[in-house]
């Protein structure tokens, strides 16, 4: 025999078990990142490497988001200066391609950022749908409403499926160009969302790194989420905004979680 002899309920026990404690500790996170794409990632791997309790919740099996791919079908990711700031820091080698411009593998970009978060000690829900937001004071954001991914995808007749929350001292909206988290406000009528503009690349990025920040109390914007709740030109499919504005989101989430 190869292997150690363990049995089928060991294997049931060891998942069944770990992931019970997973999500019971982090029902209560320092800061909660909705969207696993290259904004929420390098957030997560920033807060997660100064100590604080980082949960990503992800709607997909795999993280990454719109990291894999650099555009048109395509698997080469540009970054512009100084983005690339991010990919020395994770170890992804780059070429420049023009002064400023820096072209990589999305897929050797993308797993190492992930496996960036996760060394920095973040935690992962994947398969999980936020459908929600849970509200304190002042509308304040203080957690998010979750489901599986799966149910919302059955029937409607037989999804009567009651979802659990987790609450956080800080959530950041990191799902891309839907904006979700800040969707369950402007549901409410507490924030409006002026949808994101046409392609401008040389002036989306910047906007969208200064724009990061707290958008409703409670609750910071990042990465493309930021484009759609201002109304700043889109960038298409360069990052450099993305892994900048997940940066900026950590620094603000750390000074909210200072002043708690
Ligand atoms: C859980 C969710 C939910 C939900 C969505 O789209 P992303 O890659 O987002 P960013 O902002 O990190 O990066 C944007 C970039 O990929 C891009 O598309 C660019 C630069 N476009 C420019 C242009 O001009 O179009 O990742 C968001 C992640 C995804 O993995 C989603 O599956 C996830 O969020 N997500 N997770 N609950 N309700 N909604």
């Amino acid at each position: 025999m190869i292997f150690e002899k363990v049995e089928e309920k060991d294997v049931t026990q060891a998942i069944v078990g770990e992931f019970s404690r997973m999500l019971s500790e982090y029902a209560e996170s320092d800061v909660i990142i909705v969207g696993g794409g290259p904004a929420g990632l390098t957030a997560a791997k920033e807060l997660a490497s100064k100590g604080v309790k980082t949960l990503i919740i992800e709607r997909n099996n795999y993280l990454g988001g719109g990291f894999w791919i650099g555009g048109y079908l395509m698997n080469k990711v540009t970054v512009r200066a100084p983005g690339e700031k991010v990919l020395d820091e994770i170890g992804v080698p780059y070429q420049e391609y023009v002064k400023g411009l820096y072209v990589t593998d999305g897929p050797h970009a993308c797993s190492k950022l992930i496996a960036a978060a996760c060394d920095a000690g973040a935690r992962i829900l994947n398969m999980t749908k936020v459908d929600d937001v849970v509200l304190r004071e002042g509308n304040r954001v203080a957690g998010v409403v979750i489901n599986w991914t799966p149910i919302s995808a059955l029937p409607r007749e037989i999804t009567c499926v009651d979802p659990v929350s987790l609450q956080a001292k800080v959530v950041i909206d990191a799902t891309g160009h839907d904006a979700e988290v800040v969707s369950a406000l402007v549901r409410r009528g507490l924030m409006k969302v002026r949808g994101y503009g046409a392609m401008w690349v040389e002036r989306s990025e910047d906007a969208v790194v200064e724009h990061t920040g707290e958008a409703h109390p409670g609750l910071i914007v990042a990465g493309m989420a930021v484009s759609t709740v201002y109304g700043l030109p889109r960038m298409g499919p360069t990052f450099g905004a993305m892994l900048l504005s997940g940066k900026r989101a950590a620094e603000v989430a750390l000074e909210m979680l200072e002043k708690e």
